[in-house]
């Protein structure tokens, strides 16, 4: 429904009159986007206000960069764009990071940004907050559009959505400019101009002949793997895919935030044998996932000698041959690419060589009896695996909850460690490795999904969103964010051996950060084993309540960059 804003009182000439305030929330509203993720400020306070009047949800942020993160992910979650809202200049470019970090990770999400005078701005001459924000959010984004005139809000709008979701999914700009709010317009000329946007990701199908030719060469494999990406979580097409992998018998490996869309535990899944099998395998199909630098490119040391081939499935025809040759592209939206698939295999599809099946399951059952004594462990300090052996037990036993996991060891060894058994439970740093997706990923989480979410943070990660913690209980979320305290990046143990400052990696040490949550009302418990931290995020995660637990962790326990140390530059000249 078109909110009527006036009448005009002149006799003869009444008329009912919409604005661009209204015309934006019906837009939103007419395509089913009921929530916003933002910082108000000047131009955009009383949009949010009237937003919610209006019955969207408004999530008001403390920081542009988490309002971004949360919008993101809520795209990932739903495959509606997720909206964040933000002022001008310093407000957008807050806001943009997370805009590049929905796009690089295919996310759906729009930044709508409001801007200042366009005339004064494009003769700079200094206005309030002057900044040229679409220019430089252009390369940033999948797409970048201006609305000058509350007629074109509606096709705006429109063109946002499509360009968001459509294809492959990313980041899009919407720039609205602060006169455009209060343009007013004949209400029924206004509600003419929505545009609901009809089958806005079009399906779109494979060819008969490239499903052929994958399947041929997928036949052909003697030691075959699937890797399920993102994008495959994404596609919601969760009954199909897995159907696809236990009717290919195929070990399959989920990358990071693809585990649980088969359960880790399942007889299929080769996480615990990765390096064997990338190395091994002779026929890869990528489902779904890139061969960026996740997967070292698609060759060198990682992937070992023997030949291989590739099979491909994404949306995007650009992606094929990125890195190397693909022998299969399979072009098309993963639900039907997965569908035709799955027809074309028919009623018997031969199981792949035993002795590959066999190889791979024992090397998997090697490395899984090899770390669960460490899981076990009750030290105190702790070290990850003792602690991260609680969390696996408390995961295993909420397989519904979301795992919202962000640092350098607390990422890579909780991503080992922790199964997952749902698809798209687990929320991580994703395509960049990004720092500062914890409290905007966690809040987004508990309120599009309404479970309830445990943040798994080092303590330099947690500390790139941690003001968020107040947002957490002012919503009162069903939050509860574990924090790896090991007194810094990396580890706690740098010293610096020519000056009273401290090293460039360490933290203050013996940190509470239990007490920023007890400062907004939360619950914060400093846990210095295994069996306290059990308690604890049990208890929160019993109640519900916003909940902080400060686990510390021995300082010397992580290594430097985690698991990707590799890719630190070395010189040969010796260090300082
Ligand atoms: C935005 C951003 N800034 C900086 C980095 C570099 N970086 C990678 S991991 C990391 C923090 C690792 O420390 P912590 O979160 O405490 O995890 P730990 O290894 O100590 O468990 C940083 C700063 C990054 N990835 N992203
Ligand atoms: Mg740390």
């Amino acid at each position: 429904m078109l909110n009527t804003v006036a009448k005009t009182d002149a006799p003869g000439a009444e008329q009912e009159l919409t604005d661009g305030f209204h015309l934006v929330i019906d837009a939103l509203k007419l395509n089913g986007i009921d929530t916003i993720y933002g910082v108000p400020g000047i131009p955009i306070t009383d949009l949010g206000r009237m937003a919610q009047a209006e019955g969207i949800r408004v999530l008001s942020f403390r920081h542009e960069q988490n309002a971004g993160y949360a919008a993101a992910i809520a795209g990932f979650l739903t495959k509606k764009p997720g909206v964040c809202l933000t002022v001008s200049a310093p407000g957008f470019l807050n806001g943009l990071t997370a805009l590049a970090h929905a796009t690089t990770n295919c996310f759906p999400m729009i930044l709508i940004s409001g801007s200042s005078e366009r005339e004064v701005v494009d003769l700079q001459q200094g206005d309030y907050e002057e900044m040229d924000q679409l220019a430089i959010a252009k390369p940033l984004c999948k797409a970048a559009f201006r609305v000058l005139h509350a007629a074109d809000i509606g096709i705006g709008f429109a063109r946002a959505i499509r360009a968001a979701v459509s294809g492959r999914p990313g980041g899009v700009y919407l720039d609205l400019p602060a006169k455009l709010f209060g343009q007013v317009m004949n209400a029924e000329a206004g509600r003419k101009s929505l545009v609901k946007v009809i089958d806005a990701a079009p399906a779109q199908i494979p060819a008969p002949s490239a499903v052929n030719r994958a399947l041929d060469v997928l036949k052909s494999a003697k030691r075959p793997l699937i890797i399920l990406g993102k994008g495959a979580a994404y596609a919601q097409a969760d009954d199909a895919i897995r159907a696809f992998v236990e009717k290919s018998g195929a070990p399959f490996l989920p990358m990071s935030m693809a585990k649980g869309l088969l359960p880790d535990l399942h007889p299929q899944c080769a996480g615990a044998a990765r390096s064997t099998v990338l190395k091994d395998a002779d026929v890869v199909m990528l489902v779904g996932a890139r061969l960026n630098w996740l997967l070292s490119h698609g060759k060198g040391k990682t992937w070992g000698d023997a030949p291989k081939k590739f099979i491909q499935v994404d949306i995007e025809p650009k992606e094929m041959d990125s890195n190397v040759e693909i022998s299969a592209p399979l072009v098309g939206d993963i639900g039907s690419v997965v569908t035709a698939l799955l027809e074309a295999m028919g009623g018997s599809w031969p199981a792949p060589p035993a002795d590959w099946l066999n190889a791979v399951k024992t090397k998997r059952d090697d490395n899984v009896a090899k770390m669960a004594p460490r899981l076990m462990n009750n030290n105190s300090p702790m070290d990850y695996h003792g602690a991260l052996g609680v969390l696996r037990n408390i995961i295993k036993e909420r397989p519904d909850a979301i795992l919202v996991n962000e640092g350098a060891n607390t990422l890579d060894l909780a991503r080992g460690v922790i199964d997952m058994y749902q698809p798209r439970k687990r929320l991580d740093v994703g395509t960049w490795g990004v720092m500062g997706i914890g409290m905007g990923s966690a809040i987004a989480a508990a309120i599009e999904t309404g479970k309830p979410v445990l943040a798994v943070e080092g303590d330099s990660a947690f500390g790139f969103s941690g003001m968020e913690v107040e947002t957490i209980c002012r919503y009162n979320l069903p939050i509860c964010i574990v924090i790896f305290n090991n007194d810094g990046i990396y580890r706690g143990t740098d010293v610096n051996s020519v000056s009273p400052d401290p090293a460039p990696t360490v933290f203050v040490k013996g940190a509470r950060y239990d007490k920023m949550m007890e400062a907004f009302g939360g619950v914060g418990v400093n846990a210095t084993s295994p069996d306290e931290l059990k308690r604890a995020v049990n208890a929160a995660m019993e109640s519900g309540r916003p909940t902080l637990i400060n686990a510390v962790i021995d300082p010397a326990a992580g290594s430097e960059s985690g698991r990707i140390g590799n890719l630190n530059p070395q010189s040969v000249l010796k260090k300082k």
